[in-house]
């Protein structure tokens, strides 16, 4: 039993790995390992001397158990060791060098403009850009015969011969998705409509399809002031200086009394700066909303009243921004991304009421 213990104890000791310390185990403790046969004999052995070796076979069988489990540990913790010493990596080294997008200018001012409107309480309201003429005209009080109508400056939906369902527009304003607000929600209301728009003009200034964004607020007592107001404040957020405004008495078809709003800016050697000097520059159009136009999206105008604006948000983006190329904005050019994108990190720069 001693020569058994050295035999098995040494070669647990010297095993090299996990399968030599198996074989080992099959050889000692296996089921036909050489100390399980020795535990067979007991049963030939007279009860006086199976009192004497069950004890000590026993004990040689946990302690060759448990120095193959101390083996097998010591094993995976030289293995781990080694490991440890040869698979390393520098976390201090600079991580490859990879290319970013950047943020269009249109979504940055959208963002933008999205941003300093929620702050005043405008919800943000989407519809679609393939619009029912109904909702992009005659509900806008735009009569049939007017020119915004023609079809030069609207791109009108194919319909095949036959098909008589009522003419479809690409949205040539955001206007019709406030009218499904009024329709959805009723008043009183306060929201703005970022959106693409569509009418068929291409020259230094127009693109057929820019981004606009107009606001609707509608309540009992809403009137020019608070529109002027509402302005300023955007003005001055959005640009981040005290902006002065100048209104301009105008038409629209859907507003009444309607202005045009200028903002302050200077002109100097052919550059714009908005916020100083005496000159003005046109940016929006506005107006206290038509009774008729309240009534085609279900709101009763002798109980409600409210004022509208529209803004060309590729245009403002420009002013901010100094983009002195309307068309650039679309020709997906990745120097140009490049140059006048911004990061995905940088956050809208908007300031409070001035
Ligand atoms: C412009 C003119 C304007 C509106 C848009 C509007 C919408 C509804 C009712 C009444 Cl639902 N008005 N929108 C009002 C005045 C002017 O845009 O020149 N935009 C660049």
């Amino acid at each position: 039993m001693n020569d058994l213990k050295t035999k098995y104890l040494s070669a647990i000791a010297a095993a090299a790995d996990e399968s030599a310390l198996e074989e080992l185990r099959v050889q000692a403790v296996g089921k036909k390992g050489e100390v399980s046969l020795k535990m067979r004999e007991l049963g030939k052995m007279t009860p006086e001397e199976r009192q004497v070796m069950g004890p000590q076979l026993n004990a040689l069988k946990d302690e060759i158990n448990s120095a193959l489990a101390a083996k097998k540990v010591a094993l995976a913790d030289a293995a781990l060791d080694i490991r440890l010493k040869e698979e390393w990596l520098d976390v201090t080294l600079p991580v490859r060098p990879q290319r970013q997008g950047s943020i269009h200018p249109v979504s940055q001012v959208w963002e933008e403009c999205t941003a300093i409107f929620a702050d005043m309480g405008f919800a943000v309201a989407e519809g679609p850009q393939v619009e029912q003429a109904w909702y992009n005209f005659d509900a806008l009080n735009i009569p049939g015969h007017h020119p915004a109508r023609a079809e030069m400056d609207t791109f009108y939906m194919h319909r095949a011969e036959g098909d008589d369902r009522p003419p479809h527009v690409l949205r040539t304003h955001t206007s019709p998705v406030q009218i499904r607000s009024m329709e959805k929600h009723g008043a009183p209301l306060r929201i703005i409509c970022p959106g693409r728009v569509y009418r068929a003009d291409y020259d230094q200034t127009h693109t057929p399809m820019f981004h606009q964004v107009e606001g609707l607020a509608i309540g009992k007592d809403i009137s020019m002031a608070n529109l002027k107001w509402v302005l300023e404040e955007f003005f001055s957020a959005y640009f981040g200086k005290k902006v002065k405004t100048r209104f301009r008495a105008s038409h629209f078809p859907f507003t009444e009394p309607s202005a045009e709003v200028d903002i302050q800016c200077s002109w100097e050697n052919g550059t714009v700066k908005v916020g100083e000097g005496d000159g003005w520059l046109e940016v929006l159009g506005s107006g206290m909303v038509h009774p008729k136009v309240l009534e085609a999206g279900g709101i009763d105008p002798k109980e409600w009243q409210g004022f509208a604006f529209g803004m060309g948000i590729d245009r403002i983006a420009m002013l901010k921004y100094g983009i002195p190329d309307l068309r650039a904005f679309f020709d997906s050019d990745l120097r140009w991304l490049r140059h006048y994108g911004f990061s995905a990190l940088q956050v809208p720069t908007i300031r409070g009421g001035v």
